[in-house]
C-alpha cells in the first residue's frame, strides 16, 4: 500500500501505461438478482412482439437493462433496514417527518409535499401556478414536465444555451440557461408563472448547470419578480459536476454545493427514483407558505394525504435514508465515474457519443450512426432496436419519437438531438457489464449493412414514446 500522500505508480503492462485508479465503488454486494442471456432468434421475436419499442419489452427478455436509471437503483442495507421501520399510519407517519428532515437538511426548502413520483409533483406545481396563456421558459424540455405545463395551459419556451443542441460541443455546462434568451422571453411573454430550471439536463445528455449560471438566473428573475422552480431529480449529480468542473468548488462537498444550488430557487419538483436511490417516490418542495398550502390542498385530490402523498411509510423511510447516502462524495464519484468509464470506452472505440459524458447516461448520436437516414424514419428508435437485437442490451430513444407533436400545429417536433440513451442504474451493474455493453455498441456501429429505419404503426395520444409501435421499413 502507498502512504496516503504518495502518488500511485503508473502500472506498466506490455509497452502500455495505464492510469491507476485509486478508488472503486464504496460498497460490496450482499444480494444478487440473476439475469440471463438470450439467443438472437429469441430477441428478434421479442422485439417484434414489442413493436420495436424497448419500453414494450418484458424485462425478463433483457440481458443488461439500460433503459433508465429511474427506480432501478439497488438500495443499501441501511435503506432496507429502514423499510422494516415503516410507520403505516394514514396520517402523520413518523417516516414523513424523517423525510421532511432529510429534505430540509440537504435541499433546504421549507415545505415538503410528498408525491408518488416526479410527475405527481409536476402536476401539482403546474396546476397551482400556471394559468392558460402563460409562458414557461426552461433549460430544454423534459417529456413529463412539459406535458404538465402544457396540460395546465402554458407554452414551453426553450432557453438553454445553443451548445446544448450540439452533441459535439465540449462545453462543460451545457445545461446552462442562455440569459439573453431568458431576458427576451421574460420581456415578450404575457405572463411567466415561473422559470423551470432543470439540474443535469436529461434531454441534452445529462448535462449540468453551473453554480454561476444558477446564481445569474436567480438574480435576473429576482429583478423581474419571477420565481425559479428547480427540477431537482438529478441535482446531486449536478453538484458533483460543479465540484469537479467549476473553478472554486473542488474543496467543497457535494452536500454543501447542493444546498447552495437549491438556495437560488424557490422550490423543486423531485423524482426520488433517481438521485435519492429508491424504487418509487417523489416530492414537491416550496418555500412560499401560501403556495405550499395550495399544494397541500391539491395533493389530497390526486396523490394522497399530505403526509404520504402516494407513498407508504416504508417508502418514505427508504427515501429519507437514500437522500443521506446520495450526497456522499464517495458515492457520487463511483456513480458518475461508472458512467464516465462506459463513455470513455465508447470514445476510444470511435463510437459517436454526446460529449461531455453525462451524469446518469451515455448518449449515442444516432444521426452519426445513420447519416443517411431521414429523421422521419426514426434513427434513434432504430438504433435502440438494433442494440437490443445484437446482445440484449436495452436502451431508450431520445429523439423525434420522445419529442412528440406540437400541440398547436399537430406536426412532429423535430429536435436537433436524435439520441439513444444508455442509462446506468445506480449500484447495480459491474465494470464487466459496461465492457459487454461497449462491445455490443461497437459491433452495431461497425456493421456494414445499415437498417433503413422504422415506420410508426400505432401512435398514442399522450407521451407517445412509451407505447408507440413500429415496423421495419
Ligand atoms: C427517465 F422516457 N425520468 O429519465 P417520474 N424530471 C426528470 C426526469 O428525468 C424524470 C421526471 C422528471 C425518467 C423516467 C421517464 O419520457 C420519460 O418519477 C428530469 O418518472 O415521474 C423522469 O419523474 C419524472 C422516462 C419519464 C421517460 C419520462 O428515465
Amino acid at each position: 500500500m502507498n502512504p496516503p500522500d504518495t502518488p500511485p505508480e503508473p502500472l506498466r503492462t506490455t509497452g502500455q501505461q495505464l492510469r491507476r485508479r485509486s478508488w472503486a465503488e464504496p460498497w460490496k454486494i450482499k444480494m444478487v438478482e440473476p439475469i440471463k442471456r438470450t439467443t438472437p432468434g429469441q430477441r428478434a421475436a421479442s422485439l417484434r412482439d414489442a413493436g420495436y419499442n424497448t419500453f414494450l419489452l418484458r424485462s425478463e427478455d433483457v440481458y443488461i437493462d439500460l433503459l433508465t436509471d429511474s427506480g432501478t437503483s439497488a438500495m443499501s442495507d441501511w435503506q432496507w433496514a429502514g423499510i422494516m421501520l415503516g410507520d403505516e399510519a394514514y396520517a402523520g407517519s413518523k417516516n414523513f417527518y424523517h423525510l421532511e428532515d432529510a429534505v430540509r437538511r440537504h435541499y433546504g426548502y421549507r415545505h415538503l409535499i410528498p408525491t408518488h413520483q416526479g410527475r405527481g409533483a409536476e402536476h401539482i406545481l403546474s396546476q397551482i401556478m400556471i394559468q392558460p396563456g402563460d409562458t414557461v421558459p426552461g433549460n430544454m424540455y423534459f417529456t413529463t414536465t412539459r406535458y404538465h405545463q402544457e396540460h395546465a395551459g402554458a407554452r414551453f419556451e426553450d432557453v438553454i444555451i445553443d451548445e446544448a443542441h450540439d452533441p459535439t460541443s465540449p462545453h462543460p455546462f451545457k445545461g446552462d440557461v442562455d440569459l439573453a434568451k431568458l431576458e427576451r422571453v421574460l420581456a415578450a411573454a404575457k405572463r411567466v408563472p415561473y422559470v423551470s430550471l432543470a439540474a443535469t439536463v436529461n434531454m441534452a445528455g445529462g448535462q449540468p448547470v453551473s453554480m454561476a449560471n444558477a446564481r445569474a438566473v436567480r438574480e435576473l428573475c429576482l429583478r423581474r419578480g419571477v420565481p425559479v422552480m428547480l427540477d431537482a431529480t438529478r441535482a446531486v449529480e449536478n453538484a458533483w459536476f460543479i465540484k469537479t468542473r467549476e473553478p472554486g468548488h473542488s474543496a467543497r462537498s457535494c452536500a454543501e454545493i447542493l444546498r447552495e444550488f437549491c438556495s437560488y430557487t424557490d422550490g423543486c419538483t423531485m423524482s426520488g427514483k433517481k438521485d435519492a436511490l429508491v424504487n418509487i417516490g417523489g416530492w414537491l418542495s416550496l418555500n412560499d407558505d401560501a403556495l405550499a398550502d395550495r399544494a397541500r390542498n391539491l395533493v389530497v385530490v390526486y396523490e394522497g394525504l399530505h403526509t404520504y402523498g402516494g407513498m407508504s411509510g416504508r417508502d418514505m423511510e427508504a427515501m429519507a435514508r437514500g437522500i443521506v447516502e446520495s450526497v456522499e462524495d464517495e458515492h457520487m464519484r463511483a456513480r458518475v465515474g461508472q458512467v464516465e468509464y462506459l463513455g470513455e470506452l465508447l470514445e476510444a472505440y470511435g463510437v459517436p457519443i454526446v460529449v461531455p459524458i453525462g451524469g446518469h447516461a451515455v448518449y449515442l448520436d444516432a444521426r452519426r450512426f445513420y447519416p443517411d437516414m431521414p429523421q422521419d424514419n426514426f434513427p434513434a428508435q432504430t438504433l435502440a432496436a438494433e442494440l437490443y437485437l445484437d446482445a440484449g442490451v436495452r436502451a431508450m430513444e431520445r429523439g423525434i419519437v420522445s419529442a412528440g407533436r406540437d400541440r398547436a400545429t399537430g406536426r412532429h417536433h423535430y429536435p436537433k438531438l436524435e439520441l439513444v440513451r444508455l442509462t446506468i442504474p445506480r449500484r447495480v451493474y459491474t465494470q464487466a457489464h459496461m465492457d459487454v455493453v461497449a462491445e455490443s455498441v461497437l459491433a452495431v456501429h461497425q456493421r456494414p449493412d445499415k437498417p433503413r429505419g422504422l415506420r410508426m404503426v400505432y401512435e398514442p395520444e399522450h407521451l407517445r414514446f412509451f407505447q408507440a409501435r413500429f415496423e421495419p421499413l
